[in-house]
């Protein structure tokens, strides 16, 4: 079985993240997603979510290619993560690119085109958040 992980916060979830996990999920067979938590995401990213931890938790899960969603709590955990989940491959987004490079000694990394033109940061604008 191969295993694929990715990480992020898919808060407001929207079709640029869904095309992320369908592409991550031809990597493998079995796809981890490792959620930002609010805590994680305030602390270390500035983020201040709309959707709280569990509320995204069910919308991710509930996407038909992601078959694990664990908490994101750290930048420190991606290698734990790799060797206690066995993970073969790591995926992001390409506007990570090279940010991730040192996974390389563990695992096969892999970083996809984002989808141009969607964010949560143009959805809040276009709703005049
Ligand atoms: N993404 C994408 N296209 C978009 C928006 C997002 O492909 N239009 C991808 C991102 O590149 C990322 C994933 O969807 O791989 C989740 O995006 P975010 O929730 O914004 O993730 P981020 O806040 O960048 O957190 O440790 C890594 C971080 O947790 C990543």
């Amino acid at each position: 079985m191969k295993r694929v992980i990715t990480y992020g916060t898919y808060d407001l979830l929207h079709y640029g993240h869904v095309n992320l996990l369908r592409r991550a999920k031809e990597y493998g067979d079995y796809l981890i997603v490792a959620l930002s938590t609010d805590e994680f995401n305030w602390e270390s990213k500035q983020k201040k979510c709309y959707f709280s931890y569990e509320i995204r938790k069910q919308l991710v899960e509930s996407i038909r290619y992601v078959d694990l969603v664990i908490p994101e709590e750290s930048w420190e955990q991606k290698i734990n993560d790799i060797k206690e989940y066995h993970v073969d491959t790591f995926v992001m987004g390409d506007d990570w690119k090279g940010k991730f490079d040192f996974l390389k000694d563990y695992c096969d990394v892999v970083y996809l085109p984002r989808t141009p033109e969607i964010s949560t940061t143009q959805i809040k604008k276009d709703l005049g958040k």
